[in-house]
């Protein structure tokens, strides 16, 4: 029997080649200014704290990719579709254009689109959507999308795994579940994502106590982090003062919860590892965060099932 080809364009944020090319990634996030020297010195120095030698993103992403494509093809549900994955990144090369353009350039006529972050914001997902959706109009690809999979069974299972497995660290130490806060966390997004009645908090929430429902957690909240140096509000409480809240209830032992990002990178090795980690120490606390999700097939099965769902569900496939 022929197959039929499916593409699968998956976007994640992108992280420069080299420290070379920090600058132009920061100028593309930045929609085309240039940051300011001293800017540019901030974001290097962070990146030189955690980059040993290899930006860490870039080969989660790689490998992300290259399980999804495997999970897709051994997945008994579609077997008349053969499905290829490309990549498309939102601020390196290759960019979501460009993705979309290597299909094309593939013969393929319908494709997938996802995202590796599992909540929708208008200012998030819809902005990789966008773009996506405009460049295959322009060469004739058909095009549909997984917005969210964020209360997917498998998913909720993943990271409640990673959540009991550092409770039970903090356990060793000496401390019982109840003296541990978790600590759920996000990209903070400015404020003015709620007048457009943006879901992104409440799916985060919802994420949030889906996760502390099946291990049984009470004593848990939501922070944001790694919020914009930009002069508009950003959505609070931010999870530096949540630390700093948290010591002065008393509390001695945090377990953070990145829920809103699926790999290592910046935003965790330097936001939560160092800068979070430095905060908790000053103040004498224990301060542990869970490993992220990366290639764990539970991750790959959440993506691999959203995107078969999302393809009958359109009646492309
Ligand atoms: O490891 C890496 O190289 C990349 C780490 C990285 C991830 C990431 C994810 C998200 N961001 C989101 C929103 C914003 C908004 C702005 C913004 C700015 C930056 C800067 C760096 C950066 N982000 Fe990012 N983000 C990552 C890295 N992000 C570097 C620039 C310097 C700084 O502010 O720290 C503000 C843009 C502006 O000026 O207009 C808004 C959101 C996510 C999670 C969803 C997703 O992955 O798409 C939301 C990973």
């Amino acid at each position: 029997m022929m197959k039929t080809k499916v593409g699968v364009l998956v976007m994640s944020y992108g992280t420069p080649e080299s420290l070379e090319g920090i600058e132009a990634y920061y100028t593309h996030i930045r929609r085309g200014h240039a940051p300011s020297p001293e800017q540019l010195e901030e974001l290097e120095d962070r990146y030189k704290a955690i980059v040993g030698g290899v930006f860490p993103l870039r080969e989660h992403t790689n490998h992300q990719v290259e399980s999804l494509q495997e999970a897709l093809n051994t997945d008994s549900r579609l077997h008349d579709v053969e499905f290829v994955c490309y990549q498309g990144l939102k601020h390196a090369s290759p960019f979501i254009e460009d993705g979309v353009e290597s299909m094309a350039k593939d013969g393929i006529k319908k494709a997938v689109g996802i995202v590796l972050a599992p909540h929708y914001s208008t200012m998030s997902v819809e902005s990789y959507v966008k773009r996506a959706q405009a460049k295959a109009d322009e060469l004739g690809v058909k095009f549909t999308f997984v917005k969210s999979y964020h209360l997917h069974p498998q998913l909720i299972e993943a990271f409640s795994r990673r959540v009991k497995a550092k409770l039970d660290l903090f356990k060793e130490a000496g401390a019982s579940r109840d003296e541990v806060r978790v600590l759920f966390s996000a990209h903070s997004l400015p404020e003015r994502i709620l007048e457009l009645g943006d879901p992104y908090p409440e799916q985060l929430m919802e994420t949030s106590r889906a996760i502390a429902d099946k291990i049984g957690i009470t004593s848990w909240q939501f922070a944001w982090q790694s919020a914009g140096r930009t002069s508009e509000p950003w959505l609070g409480p931010d999870i530096l003062d949540t630390i700093r809240n948290l010591s002065k209830e008393q509390v001695e032992n945090v377990l953070v919860a990145p829920i809103g990002f699926v790999s290592d990178h910046l935003e965790v090795l330097y936001d939560l590892d160092i800068e979070a980690q430095e905060v908790a120490k000053e103040l004498d606390m224990r301060l542990m965060r869970i490993d992220m999700l990366n290639s764990d097939p539970l991750y790959m099965q959440t993506l691999c099932d959203s995107i078969v769902d999302q393809l009958k569900k359109s009646e492309m496939a």
